[in-house]
């Protein structure tokens, strides 16, 4: 079921085109879609075009502009020197080759990320000419692993850059990482991510710039120094109970680090309530949740109590599931004058419910037609695709 609200601007128009044929009428301007604007959805390149090149580095995100994505998506983190850089996570070991680099053996060491004790090599400790050394690696062993430690980590004035230079207009999405951990390593990245948007003319409502963080006290921050960039409240949880479809929460996933940090014991899933919405509203312009606070998906549980291998593939995963009914939250969110991000859609076959029928596409146009605002992908391409499709058959 789509819907598909005609503008009341221009009835005449509308009934025309009605008894004509819808794709017959032209270029979207007299139907307004089920988003809080009623535009086409923002397809963001989740780490660049993280399912195909090593995520985050320079030639990821160059493959993400090329295949069109409206966005590009960092993490960011901070080198000992204070540069920011597009990574997903403090501890270098989980997508950098820095184990191969005999040069920085005596950096490892572990160290608590987010109350989880990590061993590893952290940006933290590594100046950025250090980190220029290092490739980037495959962070999924599924995905292609030739391009292992052959791309360099993109820093974000780099990632700016490239927008700037690609001649079309691209967002630049980033995250705020770790916010609490950054500022108790003394390297806190807000600031240093105002100057460089201001630096860049970006430090406006208007700038093809969104701000993205699990933490609510870094997006207050960003506010609270008189930025107008849009923010998104990222909105997490642990994983799903294949046998209810019920979202679990375990640390780190279970509340924004700055919330344990101060002693608030609500979940991340308070953050969909109406007052969670409202509270959001206050701060920011949007959410980013995780997909399955809007369709969750649900197993067969078999005699022996667990959740079963339906396709008899060997192993039980989203490829043995269901969708379950959607939730309102994305009309909910609306109501409360949010835009809905959720995140992230993924190719492979094991990560779709049997629903789909193995087609990636079916999802998106899924949560195209419940009206989702944006959406993360590790397949751009992918994603805007099925955006096309899913615009020719609402007529857009
Ligand atoms: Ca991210
Ligand atoms: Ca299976």
């Amino acid at each position: 079921m789509l819907y598909v609200q005609l503008r009341k601007l221009n009835p005449g128009l509308a009934s025309a085109c009605m008894a004509a044929v819808l794709s017959a009428c032209g270029s979207g301007d007299w139907v307004s879609l089920p988003t809080l604007d009623g535009k086409p959805a923002l397809v963001v390149a989740h780490r660049g075009a993280g399912g195909t090149l090593p995520e985050e580095t320079v030639e990821a995100y160059a493959r993400a502009i090329e295949q069109g994505a409206d966005a590009i998506e960092p993490d960011i983190v901070s080198t000992r020197d204070g540069v920011l850089i597009a990574r997903h996570d403090p501890n270098l070991a989980f997508s950098t080759d820095v184990a191969k680099h005999p040069e920085f053996a005596d950096r490892k060491r572990t160290l608590s990320v987010d109350g989880e004790v990590q061993e590893g090599w952290f940006a933290g400790d590594f100046t950025l000419a250090e980190i220029k050394t290092l490739g980037g690696i495959s962070t999924d062993a599924e995905r292609p692993q030739e391009f292992n430690g052959k791309y360099k980590i993109a820093t974000i004035q780099e990632v700016i850059d490239m927008i700037k230079k690609s001649g079309r207009p691209i967002a630049l999405y980033a995250e705020t990482k770790n916010p609490t951990f950054h500022r108790q390593q003394g390297l806190p990245l807000e600031d240093k991510l105002l100057a460089l948007l201001t630096a860049a003319g970006w430090n406006d409502r208007s700038a093809p710039v969104y701000l993205q963080s699990f933490e609510p006290g870094s997006l207050k921050y960003l506010r609270g120094k008189g930025s107008t960039v849009k923010l998104v409240q990222l909105i997490d949880a642990d994983d799903v109970d294949l046998k209810t479809g019920a979202l679990t929460f375990a640390a780190p996933y279970d509340r924004p680090y700055d919330w344990a940090q101060a002693g608030d014991k609500r979940l991340f899933s308070a953050m969909v309530t109406p007052a969670g919405l409202a509270e959001i509203k206050t701060y920011a312009d949007g959410i980013g949740p995780w997909k399955r606070y809007i369709v969750s998906v649900r197993g067969t549980v078999g005699a022996d109590g667990k959740v079963a291998d339906v396709n008899g593939d060997g192993k039980v995963n989203e490829a043995d599931t269901s969708t379950l009914a959607p939730t309102t939250l994305v009309t909910d969110a609306h109501n409360a004058g949010l835009f809905v991000h959720p995140y992230t859609f993924r190719n492979e076959q094991r990560r779709l419910a049997a629903d789909y029928k193995g087609a990636p596409k079916a999802e998106y146009k899924q949560f195209y037609a419940l009206g989702v605002d944006g959406l993360f992908s590790d397949f751009a391409d992918t994603a805007l695709a099925a955006r096309a499709e899913y615009l020719k058959q609402v007529g857009y």
